[in-house]
C-alpha cells in the first residue's frame, strides 16, 4: 500500500521584508500567497492528495485579517487537497485569536492541527502532529508522536522546531533540551517525519527531513526552493523523497573576487541569471583589485544590469583599485581635477596614512576616473 504526500513549511505568509523597496516587497508578499496555489498543483500533479505544513505558515501570531482570508480562501479553492495545519514557533498555539480564528473560518479540506494526539489521515495512515505551544516551548514537544496508533499502520510524525546539535552530542555535553532529538524517527516508529523551522532543504536522516520554505525569504539558502514529494512503500520500509520545486524568487548572495587582467564584466555576467531576471534578488559583494579602467568598465556593467532585476545591491567597499600614473592622464591633463587625482593617487598609495585612509582615496579616485570617462568616452 503506497501512500503519498506533499510536505511543506515555513511559508510565513504576510512577512512583510522590511527594509525592501515597496515594489518588491508586494511582491515577495504576493509570491508567498501564490505559493499555496503551486504546492496544490504539485501534490495534485504527483498524485498526493494532502499538503502537511509543518508550521510557520503565517509570519505573525496575529497576521492581517485579509492575510489569513485570503489563505483560506486560496485553501478552499484547491478543493481536492487535504491542508494539514500545523502550529509552529511564529503562529503558535500562544496565538489563541489566530487558531480561534481558523478554527471557525476554515474551509472543510482545512485541518488544523491544535492537538497533539494521533489523526487518521487515510485507511491505514496515522499522522501525528506535535503542535508548537508557545514561541519557545523550553521542552521536546515530539515524544507524543510515540503515541499509539492502530496495528499495521503507516506512522508519519510533523513537527516544528529545531533538531539536536549533533557537535554537542559528540563531544558527550549535554543536549540541549526543548529540541528535537535527530533520531525521533526511529525513537517513536515513525516512517516519516516532515520538520519545519528551518528554511533550507535538509535531510536529517533516513526518513526526516526539513522541506525548506517552498518560497525563499532571504540570502542565508541560495537554492531552488520547494516542497517534498514523500512516497511511502509501506509500515517500515524507507520513504522515497524527491524536490518539487515551487519557489518563484530567487535569492543570490554573490561573492566575486577579482583580480587585472580578467574579463569582470563578463565574469559577473556569467555569474548572474540571464532570464527572468525580475524574479531575481541579487545581493553582490565585490573583493579583490582592479585597474581604474577595469573597475570603470565593471561599474558601467552594473549600472546597466543593476535595474533588470528585481532588487540588486552591489557592495564594492572592498574592490581596491590599482591606479597607474598614466590612468591620471585618462582623468584630465592639467588643472584643477588633475591636481585632485594626484593628490588621491599620493594619498591611496602613501604608507603614513592608514589603510582605511588610503582607501577612502582609492575609491574617490575611482569614482573621478569613471565620471570623467562618463564625460569623455
Ligand atoms: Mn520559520
Amino acid at each position: 500500500m503506497t501512500f503519498r504526500i506533499l510536505h511543506a513549511s515555513d511559508l510565513h505568509l504576510g512577512k512583510p521584508f522590511g527594509g525592501f523597496p515597496e515594489t518588491i516587497r508586494n511582491r515577495l508578499r504576493e509570491a508567498r500567497h501564490g505559493a499555496l496555489a503551486r504546492l496544490a498543483a504539485a501534490a495534485r500533479a504527483h498524485g498526493a492528495r494532502h499538503v502537511m505544513l509543518a508550521g510557520d505558515t503565517f509570519d505573525a501570531e496575529t497576521p492581517a485579517p485579509e492575510t489569513l482570508r485570503h489563505a483560506l480562501a486560496a485553501m478552499a479553492e484547491e478543493a481536492d487537497i487535504g491542508w494539514l495545519l500545523l502550529p509552529g514557533n511564529h503562529d503558535s498555539l500562544a496565538a489563541t485569536e489566530l487558531w480561534r480564528r481558523i478554527a471557525l473560518q476554515a474551509p472543510e479540506n482545512l485541518r488544523a492541527l491544535t492537538m497533539d494526539a494521533p489523526v487518521p489521515l487515510a485507511p491505514g495512515v496515522s499522522l501525528l502532529p506535535a503542535p508548537c505551544t508557545q514561541r519557545r516551548p523550553g521542552r521536546d514537544l515530539t515524544e507524543a508522536m510515540s503515541a499509539p496508533t492502530p496495528e499495521g499502520d503507516l506512522r508519519i510524525g510533523l513537527g516544528h522546531g529545531a533538531i539536536t546539535d549533533f557537535t554537542a552530542l559528540e563531544s558527550g555535553e549535554a543536549a540541549a533540551s526543548g529540541i528535537i532529538p535527530p533520531d525521533r524517527a526511529a525513537r517513536s516508529g515513525l516512517d516519516y517525519l516532515a520538520l519545519g523551522d528551518w528554511h533550507g532543504r535538509l535531510q536529517v536522516g533516513p526518513a526526516t527531513w526539513y522541506s525548506g520554505t517552498p518560497e525563499p525569504d532571504g540570502f542565508k539558502h541560495d537554492l531552488a526552493a520547494g516542497a517534498l514529494l514523500v512516497t511511502l512503500p509501506g509500515p517500515g520500509a524507507p520513504p522515497e523523497v524527491t524536490l518539487c520545486e515551487t519557489g518563484q524568487f530567487r535569492w543570490h548572495g554573490l561573492d566575486l573576487d577579482l583580480l587585472p587582467g580578467g574579463d569582470a564584466p563578463a565574469l559577473l555576467r556569467a555569474a548572474l541569471p540571464a532570464v527572468k531576471r525580475r524574479d531575481h534578488l541579487v545581493r553582490l559583494t565585490l573583493s579583490g583589485r582592479l585597474t581604474l579602467a577595469e573597475r570603470a568598465a565593471l561599474e558601467a556593467e552594473i549600472a546597466q544590469l543593476g535595474p533588470e532585476f528585481g532588487w540588486w545591491a552591489a557592495d564594492l567597499s572592498r574592490l581596491a583599485v590599482e591606479a597607474l600614473p598614466e590612468d591620471l592622464d585618462q582623468i584630465d591633463r592639467a588643472g584643477a581635477l588633475r591636481q585632485a587625482a594626484q593628490t588621491l593617487w599620493e594619498e591611496s598609495r602613501n604608507p603614513a596614512l592608514a589603510q582605511a585612509e588610503r582607501d577612502v582615496a582609492s575609491q574617490a579616485l575611482a569614482r573621478l576616473y569613471a565620471l570623467a570617462q562618463e564625460e569623455h568616452p
